[in-house]
């Protein structure tokens, strides 16, 4: 009996080990597979700081090499950088925001050699009436196999899935990233939006991109993130949920735009939710877009967001671009919350490159 509890014991860690670490695509490469065990590793370790088009352009500059108004403002970079491939779809050199689609391949291999993560998001035109993404126009439908615009989205995955493939390291080794398509989808101003399709139309597309990608284009570098944007329980965040089979990373988009208490009892209240659906279903929980524009609560770091994150197994934070004076989510130095943002550096919940770097 005491060998057979012994045995018991030892393999329990392994197991749930395994369980854990495996990837939604069963043929991930091994930095994949990598990525998705160091994501495990560091979630108890802290928070890790994202920041959307980070070194791309900040409020004031563009593309000045070796720039970013978080290390301008903190001395250290961010551990997690967000992209966004809008209009790669359509053959275009440049994304919706201008960035050069080269640049971003350059961006991500830099973050990678440094040990950081990449994450991309799509905010891809309505492949059925050629609007933006924000075009709610009925596509879902269309592009699925046997629909009037199946070929357009058949073409448009080839063209993201040539960009997955040309993410490799100087040496032909790829680069695992964070692919976040369909983000948002429980509200509805995407044309994947919640009242833009049903439930088996959302699920299927989701499905049938995860496939095509995986199996017959054989990209094997994406953890795929599901990111809901407004929901109130477990039920209504799992709604469209495509099935572990399809997902590694869990999270959604929450931004303030009122006062700091409603952002809070929100965030919370998801968090909590996320946690749950996080354990249940063994995938990596993110709050996967957030922020305050052009951050006027000077103290907003350490005394809105901070105290709540503390709380939650939260993998990562993604705050979104610093795209105008106007339009902006992290401080640059002469910004009102950049003191702040230095203590919610400081603080060692938080984590940005130097800090995560060296774990592998
Ligand atoms: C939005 C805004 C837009 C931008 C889009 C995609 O939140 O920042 O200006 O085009 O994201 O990045």
């Amino acid at each position: 009996m005491l060998r057979f509890l012994l045995i018991l014991l030892l393999c329990l860690p392994a197991r749930s080990q395994a369980q854990y670490s495996a990837t939604a695509d069963a043929q991930a490469s091994a930095p994949l597979r990598k990525l998705s065990q160091r994501l495990q590793t560091l979630l108890p370790r802290g928070v890790m700081f994202g920041h959307q088009d980070d070194m791309a352009y900040g409020v004031g500059w563009k593309y000045i090499h070796g720039r970013s108004d978080v290390k301008d403002v903190c001395g250290d970079w961010p551990a997690v950088y967000g992209w966004d491939l809008g209009h790669l779809e359509l053959g275009r050199s440049h994304n919706l925001d201008s960035v050069p689609f080269d640049s971003i391949r350059a961006y991500i291999r830099w973050v990678h050699a440094q040990g950081g993560i990449n994450t991309i998001s799509w905010h891809g035109n309505n492949p059925a009436s050629g609007g933006s993404a924000w075009d709610t126009t009925l596509a879902v439908a269309a592009i699925l196999p046997g629909g009037g615009a199946y070929n357009t989205y058949i073409t448009w995955l080839d063209r993201l899935a040539d960009f997955m493939h040309s993410l490799t390291t100087a040496d032909g080794s790829p680069i695992p990233v964070i692919f976040r398509p369909f983000h948002e989808h429980t509200g509805s101003w995407f044309w994947w939006g919640q009242r833009q399709c049903t439930t088996t139309e959302f699920r299927t597309l989701w499905q049938f991109t995860f496939n095509y990608l995986c199996t017959q284009k054989q990209v094997h570098n994406l953890l795929y993130a599901y990111s809901a944007a407004d929901f109130r329980d477990e039920t209504d965040y799992l709604e469209r949920y495509p099935g572990d089979a399809f997902v590694d990373v869990i999270g959604f988009d929450q931004y303030q735009y009122r006062n700091a208490e409603d952002y809070q009892r929100l965030l919370r209240q998801r968090l909590q939710v996320l946690e749950r659906v996080a354990a249940t279903h063994h995938k990596i929980p993110a709050l996967t877009e957030t922020g305050l524009e052009r951050i006027p609560q000077p103290t907003w770091w350490t005394e809105t967001l901070l105290p709540v994150l503390r709380n939650y197994p939260v993998s990562y934070v993604l705050l979104w671009r610093n795209g105008r004076p106007d339009h902006y989510y992290a401080p640059y130095p002469e910004q009102a919350s950049a003191a702040n943002f230095r203590q919610f550096y400081a603080d060692e919940r938080t984590l940005f490159l130097e800090e995560v770097k060296n774990k592998k």
